[in-house]
């Protein structure tokens, strides 16, 4: 595998045309080691705060949720990190606007032997937008090639959008492992990886040691508008204010630097996600419902309130019922009892934290347990 070596100063004129060509640049010192100390700890906080609520230790809900987003809404911090660090100006330049907004912050942690891989995907493919941006990627460790590193296709913004991936659909091993563009970008403390929202990238488990935790900002062109077809389901849709067709604002998305009509650049339109009938990502929570729904024989329309997997003996009668129609073997009515409880807990975590369990666990295990089946005879009894 090619392994980038080039890495740049955050102010370096040159960083400019090596991002243009080649979608991506590594830069040193975006964030200093003060800063990097203050990931770590609002990072230990968030996680403190999101377990204690859900009654999880902190250890297991990182590696159940390892995913935690809109950090500068619910910790000093982060909120410091956004608007007392130069990541707004770097974003700024590299996209050559007069001004940016964040879309959102994230990170995203790979506890040593406890992760999995995030596959293939661009980036603006999920965001609601009519342009394109960046994003800014700092970890607050060395990340080594088997330590959950991002890997990249070089230059593959070039490729321009494509259909929307399904982390749930696809088998997260295949895909572009043989094109020779594939790139690993190892990194050292202090350093950030900005990519292009149209690079195709991935990351895989950290096999090694440390925590690799990955800090997110999210860029976009202050020009940008909100095009809901694009991305309905990004969870940031609920908090845009504005019409669809109109620039993007409001105080979820704040503005730095100005708004230039000069600067209304190219428009990005990505194709609809395709499905497949199976698992689907993008609607997986709804699925799930509607399997139950089915299952128990309660009207398509019965408001989810009355089927909440908060109800411990509702949870009993789904796998009471999976036994009864053969979808599962008896012997895995616990197993199927603990993934309900999980799908519950998930949604309580999303809900109170805005963690997620990022590479889908518990929906696949749902699916492979008795989703599977069970869509299967709704669909022949629905034709
Ligand atoms: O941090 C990672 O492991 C992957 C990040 C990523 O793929 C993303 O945020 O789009």
């Amino acid at each position: 595998m090619n392994v980038n070596a080039t890495r740049f100063a955050a102010n370096d004129a040159a960083a400019v045309d090596f991002f243009r060509d080649h979608g991506y640049v590594v830069l040193r010192d975006v964030l200093n080691e003060a800063e990097l100390d203050r990931v770590d700890l609002a990072w230990d906080t968030v996680v403190a705060e999101g377990a204690a609520a859900s009654a999880i230790d902190p250890d297991t809900f990182v590696q159940r949720y390892p995913q935690n987003r809109d950090l500068w809404r619910k910790n000093a911090d982060f909120r410091k990190l956004l608007f007392e660090t130069r990541q707004a100006e770097v974003a700024q330049q590299l996209l050559g606007t007069s001004g940016v907004r964040l879309f959102h912050d994230h990170a995203i942690a790979k506890p040593a032997h406890a992760s999995s891989t995030i596959p293939w995907h661009q980036d603006s493919a999920s965001w609601p937008l009519d342009r394109t941006g960046l994003s800014i990627w700092t970890a607050t460790t060395d990340v080594g090639i088997d330590g959950g590193c991002l890997e990249l296709l070089d230059a593959s913004h070039l490729d321009g959008p494509s259909t929307p991936q399904d982390f749930l659909a696809e088998d997260p091993t295949q895909g572009r492992d043989d094109d020779p563009r594939l790139i690993a970008v190892p990194v050292q403390r202090g350093e950030s990886v900005l990519i292009s929202g149209l690079m195709w990238h991935r990351s895989r488990p950290n096999v090694v040691s440390g925590r690799r935790l990955a800090y997110l900002t999210l860029w976009v062109p202050a020009t940008v508008r909100f095009r809901p077809e694009h991305a309905s389901w990004h969870p940031t849709t609920n908090h845009i204010p504005v019409a669809a067709g109109e620039r993007l604002d409001g105080e979820w998305f704040p503005l730095f630097g100005r708004i230039a009509d000069a600067d209304d650049g190219e428009v990005v339109a990505f194709p609809a996600p395709v499905q497949t009938g199976g698992p689907s990502m993008f609607t997986a929570s709804k699925d799930i419902r509607r399997h139950i729904t089915w299952l128990l024989g309660y009207a398509p329309d019965t408001p989810a309130a009355e089927l909440s997997l908060a109800d411990a003996s509702l949870r009993v009668r789904v796998a009471d019922e999976c036994v009864q129609r053969q979808y599962i073997d008896p012997q895995d009515h616990g197993a199927l009892l603990q993934v309900l409880e999980d799908l519950q807990t998930n949604d309580d975590v999303r809900r109170r934290s805005v963690a997620r369990d990022v590479y889908l666990q518990v929906p696949r295990r749902w699916w492979s347990l008795a989703g599977t089946r069970i869509a299967e005879d709704m669909d022949c009894a629905l034709v």
